[in-house]
């Protein structure tokens, strides 16, 4: 049941995708007016029967309020869905996944066109919308002033976190964020290929690795802190020699199992080469420096 809509921001949302329609459903119950457009009318009109207004082009549902939402499904789109639009005067926020360049020259493309502008990083799936104890929550960059004035628009669907003036750096953190999740996702694919051809049920490792995961996490603290302090051996429980010396027994139990190391390699490799750098009294933080271009 919507809320009493009095005195809380209007609210134009662009893009109602999966992420977009579960956004727009909190603005919607949270009693924020929200009016809404869709390139396919069909989804704008399923929100039109929840209260939202449906507006019948993107150009007059920017028309219509200050606060410009944008959630679609990457910048070539943003570009399409604004290109006929009057965006002077707007406070355009941008949540559409893009690069730290793209979320850059966006800025600066919405500056041009007399537009304040915000850019997110999602760090949620749709079903975490509007659930705050999922711990859902968008990295916030560019103008401080335009975040803290719709901060608490901003939140209802999600968490806020502001990340900085720079435009890009929503974005950057969102990747860097994703990009650790994707790793975490190869190891777990590696993990269950060793015991795929074995008697062993993917159910019973899967509480055993999701534990070891969460256990090992904390360790991103310490990374930090050497980074911080350019001391690599600070604090090493397991040192880079040892970690090099077992890379066999890894290599060897996935040929003995029918796996391809091919997601390993690479990392093993990189271990490798900062080892032979004489730095086998170090944490696996110099694998970093080895990544810089
Ligand atoms: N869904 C997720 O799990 C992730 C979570 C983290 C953040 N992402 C990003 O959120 C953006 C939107 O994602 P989405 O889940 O809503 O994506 P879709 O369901 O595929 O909807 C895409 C919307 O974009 C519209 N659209 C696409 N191309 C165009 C275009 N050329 N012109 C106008 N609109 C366009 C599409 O419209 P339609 O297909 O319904 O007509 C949808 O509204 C995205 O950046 C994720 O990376 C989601």
């Amino acid at each position: 049941m919507a809320q009493n809509t009095a005195e809380k921001t209007s609210v134009t949302l662009l893009g109602l995708g999966a992420m977009g329609t579960a956004l727009a459903r909190t603005w919607l119950a949270a009693g924020h007016p929200l009016t809404v457009w869709n390139r396919t009318p069909a989804r704008a009109a399923a929100l039109g029967a929840e209260g939202a207004r449906v507006a019948d082009s993107a150009a007059a549902a920017v028309a219509a309020n200050t606060l410009v939402v944008v959630c679609l499904l990457d910048d070539a789109s943003v570009d399409e869905v604004l290109a006929g639009t009057d965006l002077a005067d707007r406070d355009l926020v941008n949540l559409t996944t893009s690069t730290p360049a793209q979320a850059r020259a966006r800025a600066e493309w919405a500056r041009e066109r007399g537009a304040r502008y915000l850019d997110g990083g999602i760090m949620a799936v749709p079903p975490m919308i509007g659930i705050p104890e999922a711990g859902g929550y968008v990295f916030y960059s560019g103008s401080q002033e335009l975040f803290e004035r719709h901060q608490e628009t901003l939140g209802v669907p999600a968490g806020t976190t502001y990340v900085g003036k720079d435009p890009g750096f929503a974005a950057l953190h969102d990747v860097a964020l994703l990009s650790a999740m994707y790793g975490m996702f190869a190891g777990v694919a590696h993990a269950f290929a060793l015991i795929r051809k074995e008697d062993i049920d993917p159910a019973s490792l899967a509480p055993l690795l999701a534990d070891w995961l969460i256990a090992m996490a904390p360790a991103v603290h310490q990374t930090a802190e050497q980074l911080r302090s350019g001391d690599y051996t600070k604090g090493v429980v397991s040192n880079l020699a040892m970690q090099v010396a077992g890379t066999p027994t890894f290599l060897s139990t996935a040929e003995q199992q029918g796996v391809s190391p091919e997601l390993l390699s690479p990392y093993f490799e990189l271990m490798r080469r900062r080892l032979a750098e004489g730095s086998g009294e170090e944490d696996l933080t110099g694998v970093i420096d080895l990544l810089l271009h």
